[in-house]
This record gives C-alpha cells, sequence and structure tokens, in this order.
C-alpha cells in the first residue's frame, strides 16, 4: 500500500491527509475528491478493518480507476513513515487531523494522547521541513474548542485565552502553539481552525450525540431498556461535519496564514439533544431526581428511558462551549447549519 506514490507530483491539487479514516477525513476525502484532487490519506495499522468511512470511495470511478485516492501505511507516533510519506507524495495542503480524539479516553491515555495529538503536529512540521517543502506545503491543524475548556468568556472567538480542561485539550494546546511558532519562525503557511464539536453519521459511536441517537433507536426497537449517560447539563455548540471540512479547505484557499473559529454560534445541553431525539420518536421526556440519581421517563408510560452513570463523568468538565464565527463567516463566506438538520442527520 505504501509504494503507491503520487502519480502527479506537479500539480497544485494534491493533498495528504492524517486521520482520513476518522469522521471529518472521510468527508474531507470526499470534497477534496469532488474538487478534483489527488489524495494521499494516512491509514493506521489495525488488526480490524478500520476503513469504513472510505470504503465506498472505492467504488468512485476518480478513486478506482483514476488513481485519485492513495492510502499509505503511518502512524503520527512515527517520524520515519512521515517524511517518507511526504517526500513521496510532496502534498501541496496537508491536513492533520489525525488524533486520539476522546476527551474521556484522554484521562486514561494521557501520555499515549500527548504523543498523538502534541508531539503528532511537531512531527509532521518537522517532515515538512525535512522534506524541503516548507515554501511549497501548506498545513491545516486540526485545533479544537476544548482549548477555551473553562471558558473566560462568552462566546468564544480567535482572542479568547485558553483554559484546557483534560490531557486531550493540554495535548491539542501543543499542537495550536507549536502551528503558530512554526508559522512565525519559519514563514510557513500553517493555520489553526479551531472547530467547535460538529457531528455525522459517521461519528463515533461512543460521542454523545451518536450514543443518544443510537441509544433512542435501540430503545425504540426493544433492543434496549435505557440509555445510561454521564453529564447532562454541558452545553455544546454542534455543527454537522460536513459543513466544517469545506471551512477547513477554505482556510488554506486564502492569501495568507490565519487562525479560524468554526462554529455554529448556538448551544444546546445534552439534556436538550435527548429530549430532541426522543421527540424524533414521538416520545416525550420527564425528568425526576437529581445529581447522579436522576432519571428520564417516557411522559405517557413513565418508563425508565434515560438513567445517570457517574462513570460517563470526566474528572474535569467542560460546561459550556458557544463559538463566535464571525471571521470565518465574513474573511472565508463561510455559512453553517442550524441544529434541527443536525438532528436528523445524526
Ligand atoms: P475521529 O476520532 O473520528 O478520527 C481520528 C482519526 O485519527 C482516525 O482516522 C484515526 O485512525 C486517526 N488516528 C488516531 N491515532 C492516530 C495515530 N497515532 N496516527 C495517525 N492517525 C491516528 O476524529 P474526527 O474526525 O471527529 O476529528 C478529526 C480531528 O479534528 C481530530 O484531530 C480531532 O481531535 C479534531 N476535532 C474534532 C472535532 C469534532 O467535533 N469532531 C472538533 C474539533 C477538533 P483510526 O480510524 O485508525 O482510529
Ligand atoms: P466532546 O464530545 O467531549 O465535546 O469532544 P462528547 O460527545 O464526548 O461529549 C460532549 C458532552 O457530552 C457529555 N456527556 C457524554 N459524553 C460522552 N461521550 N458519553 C456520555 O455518555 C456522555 N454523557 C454526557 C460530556 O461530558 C461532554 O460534556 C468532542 C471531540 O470530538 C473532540 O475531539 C473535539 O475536540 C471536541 O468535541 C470539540
Amino acid at each position: 500500500m505504501s509504494g503507491e506514490g503520487s502519480s502527479s507530483t506537479n500539480n497544485n491539487k494534491v493533498a495528504l491527509i492524517t486521520g482520513i479514516t476518522g469522521q471529518d477525513g472521510s468527508y474531507l476525502a470526499e470534497f477534496l475528491i469532488d474538487k478534483g484532487y489527488e489524495v494521499h490519506g494516512v491509514l493506521r495499522r489495525s488488526s480490524s478493518f478500520n476503513t469504513g468511512r472510505i470504503q465506498h470511495l472505492y467504488g468512485k470511478p476518480a478513486c478506482h480507476t483514476g488513481g485519485r485516492m492513495h492510502l499509505h501505511y503511518g502512524d503520527l507516533t512515527d517520524t520515519t513513515c512521515l517524511i517518507s510519506i511526504i517526500s513521496k507524495t510532496r502534498p501541496k495542503e496537508i491536513y492533520n487531523l489525525g488524533a486520539q480524539s476522546h476527551v474521556k479516553v484522554s484521562f486514561e491515555l494521557s501520555e499515549y494522547t500527548a504523543q498523538v495529538d502534541a508531539l503528532g503536529t511537531l512531527r509532521l512540521l518537522e517532515a515538512v521541513r525535512v522534506a524541503g517543502l516548507e515554501k511549497d506545503t501548506k498545513i491545516y491543524q486540526a485545533s479544537t474548542s476544548e482549548l477555551y475548556g473553562k471558558v473566560v468568556e462568552v462566546p468564544q472567538n480567535e482572542n479568547t485565552p485558553f483554559y484546557p480542561r483534560s490531557p486531550y485539550a493540554c495535548a491539542k494546546l501543543y499542537g495550536y502553539w507549536i502551528v503558530v511558532n512554526y508559522r512565525e519562525a519559519y514563514n510557513m503557511f500553517v493555520c489553526n481552525g479551531v472547530l467547535f464539536n460538529h457531528e455525522s453519521p459517521r461519528r463515533g459511536e461512543n460521542f454523545v450525540t451518536r450514543k443518544i441517537t443510537r441509544g433512542v433507536a435501540k430503545i425504540t426497537l426493544g433492543l434496549m431498556s435505557y440509555l445510561e449517560l454521564g453529564n447532562l447539563d454541558s452545553k455544546r455548540d454542534w455543527g454537522h461535519a460536513k459543513d466544517f471540512v469545506e471551512a477547513m479547505w477554505l482556510i488554506l484557499q486564502q492569501d495568507e496564514p490565519e487562525d479560524f473559529v468554526v462554529a455554529t454560534g448556538e448551544a444546546h445541553s445534552v439534556r436538550e439533544f435527548v429530549e430532541k431525539a426522543f421527540a424524533c420518536v414521538g416520545r416525550g421526556v420527564v425528568w425526576k431526581g437529581r445529581g447522579v440519581d436522576e432519571t428520564g421517563h417516557d411522559a405517557d408510560t413513565d418508563q425508565m428511558l434515560v438513567k445517570v452513570n457517574p462513570k460517563y463523568f470526566r474528572p474535569t468538565e467542560v460546561d459550556l462551549l458557544l463559538g463566535d464565527p464571525a471571521k470565518a463567516k465574513q474573511k472565508l463566506g463561510w455559512v453553517p447549519r442550524g441544529f434541527v438538520q443536525i438532528l436528523w442527520l445524526c
């Protein structure tokens, strides 16, 4: 697989995506292929198939016979392979989406999360320099609203100070600043997209939106009796992943490298998400009890549908994230969709 080099290295439209098998990577690959790019992706070796989100792309003539999608085994913890892939493919644009991206898991895998999310970003930047491409290659870094953590202002914009609240956010903080530093030190075209939560039917099943929508479906089909959740009162600014990958591309099409907040500008609680998800199958939810004893019941039958389980609480929580996408709207001409559609698309 790694033997497949770039078939059109003089082409300006050659992109490399780390994290191509993830939610965002799969939408971005689709988006770039449709725009005529030759797309290279870094694929982690796994004992079971991890290409489910991009499998359908092989069916596309442009990818299958047109040679527009290539996967290379690699890992953000392996400098040598990054140098090799970048030297061979000579991408004009790199999208660094690869990460251990689960906030709760990062408390258990803190060192690994730092290796991938923090040092992985540094390795990628250095690999571009070692390949001698620092003046030719634009780089997008997947930064996150989790950087704002215990927020110091609402809504959060490009000037809001950071206050990370998890090993994941601390690792991403390093990623953010090393990108800024390489831009200033080496005049590289490297940008942070500070993206707020974005979801889709391809979202990992242990993130709260997919967990809720799948839970509601299973309860409706009689395959599960109730859903167990953690903090019901945290609020997130949820958008759709398809919209957000377009913003990533737009960020790299600007004349100057800059950082952008990408968000919908609307926040909703997990509790509200649960209520709206059950409303989709015609059920109202009535809440009883408080804190760890809180439960949600069917408004008509009193059947218990939701139960709080402290196992899903985080040692330090991020209570409210609400982004101000004014700069992205004004400079990129980027427009997000609303919350109602999101529920349908999850
Ligand atoms: P996913 O968890 O769906 O995808 C993560 C991707 O990274 C997968 O392709 C995964 O591979 C890959 N990956 C994990 N570890 C490594 C590693 N050591 N080396 C190389 N690749 C690795 O995340 P999303 O698509 O949701 O997010 C994309 C990026 O954007 C991430 O960096 C995330 O932190 C960031 N982000 C996401 C937001 C969101 O709401 N979705 C918001 C803000 C930022 P595999 O498939 O093999 O596991
Ligand atoms: P988040 O997403 O931590 O914001 O990170 P997640 O969906 O995991 O949590 C959102 C909020 O829901 C609360 N919650 C639960 N979360 C999960 N996963 N499972 C539960 O059972 C549950 N119950 C309540 C959480 O406490 C939290 O407040 C995502 C990731 O994609 C990051 O990579 C990205 O950087 C940020 O979004 C922006």
